[in-house]
């Protein structure tokens, strides 16, 4: 489905929508089934029920939130209609398939791998990069390599419809990334689980023809993901550049620490970017969620039509996040 579709969609879900426009006035999550603490709950980015229900199953086995989250993002990594992230992500500007990704666990403890090519799963690789090596972070040829390594195999991502729309792009090659909302469903995922322990996940192909080498927030500890177990846990999805300059997922955690809600958190990390881009924000979306130690979870982006998806007390829900600009 095309992601300008998809977005259009999503935004006539009629009884969803009402309960969304319930929480997007009161700013904050109040849904009467979740304002408990919960555990386990998994939440993560953009409309993605088949990767929250893959964690939830393994939160509710009493598997760890580390395991949850990885194995829901390799949901959407094998998606190959899925066209930010994995297989069927949309190539750079050359036509290059290259993959960001990140994972932190319990303990703070965190991998990732930045300009990924020919691996299905960078979310994986990324974990292995955490408890296989002395490191935190591996690009480009050293990452495939290590991948291969540890037994990954090499395979080509462009798909047939990938390289179709990139041929599109191409006629007309505007040389610099496109920053509309279209563009944008990373998979960022965040879980508690049973022994309310918290990990997070991220996993993207970034920006569509993005520069070659051009690396976003997704896979940078802080800016697409921050957990620390004793508070809290954040992601992003959106303009990788904008997220980058405010550290937005650090401020998140570290807001939460001083007691904001993770709505309160996820909102002046939005005002914070909107704030310094003058008038730019008009022109690229960031959004964000947030999970709190307590199951207490929150979103805010710039514009309309983010929405995230929440598996808790057995029910697979997606809400469409509060937003900014209301023009
Ligand atoms: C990036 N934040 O590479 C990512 C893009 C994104 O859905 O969110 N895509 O900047």
């Amino acid at each position: 489905m095309k992601r300008r579709k998809f977005i259009k969609n999503t935004s006539l879900s009629g009884l969803s929508l009402v309960t969304a426009n319930a929480f997007a006035k009161s700013g904050i999550m109040q849904d009467n089934n979740l304002n408990k603490i919960v555990k386990p709950i998994v939440v993560a980015t953009w409309r993605v029920p088949n990767a929250t229900k893959k964690a939830w199953e393994i939160l509710q086995d009493g598997g760890s939130s580390l395991d949850a989250v990885e194995q829901g993002c390799r949901i959407e990594e094998a998606d190959i209609n899925n066209t930010s992230v994995g297989k069927g992500g949309l190539p750079d500007r050359d036509g290059n398939v290259t993959l960001d990704a990140c994972i932190m666990d319990k303990e703070g403890n965190y991998g990732s791998v930045v300009y990924l090519q020919d691996i299905v799963h960078p979310v994986s690789v990324a974990r292995k990069v955490m408890e296989n090596t002395p490191h935190v972070m591996l690009a480009g040829k050293g990452a495939k390599q290590f991948a291969l390594s540890q037994g990954f195999k090499s395979e080509n991502l462009l798909t047939e419809s990938s390289k179709k729309a990139w041929e599109e792009w191409k006629k007309k090659s505007e040389y610099k990334p496109i920053i509309n909302i279209e563009n944008h469903d990373t998979i960022g995922m965040l879980a508690l689980d049973k022994n309310g322990d918290l990990s997070g996940a991220c996993t993207t192909s970034g920006l569509s023809y993005k520069m070659q080498g051009r690396v976003g927030d997704s896979p940078i500890i802080g800016s697409g993901l921050f957990v620390d177990n004793e508070v809290g846990a954040a992601t992003a999805t959106g303009m990788g550049e904008e997220v980058l300059k405010t550290v937005g997922s650090f401020l998140i955690v570290e807001l939460m620490r001083q007691g904001k809600t993770p709505q309160q958190a996820c909102k002046e990390a939005v005002m914070r970017i909107v704030k310094k881009s003058g008038n730019r924000y008009k022109d690229f979306q960031v959004g964000f969620i947030a999970l709190n130690k307590q199951g207490e979870i929150g979103s805010y982006c710039i514009h309309e039509w983010f929405n995230y998806q929440v598996y808790a007390k057995d029910e697979n829900k997606n809400y469409k996040s509060d937003f900014y600009h209301k023009p």
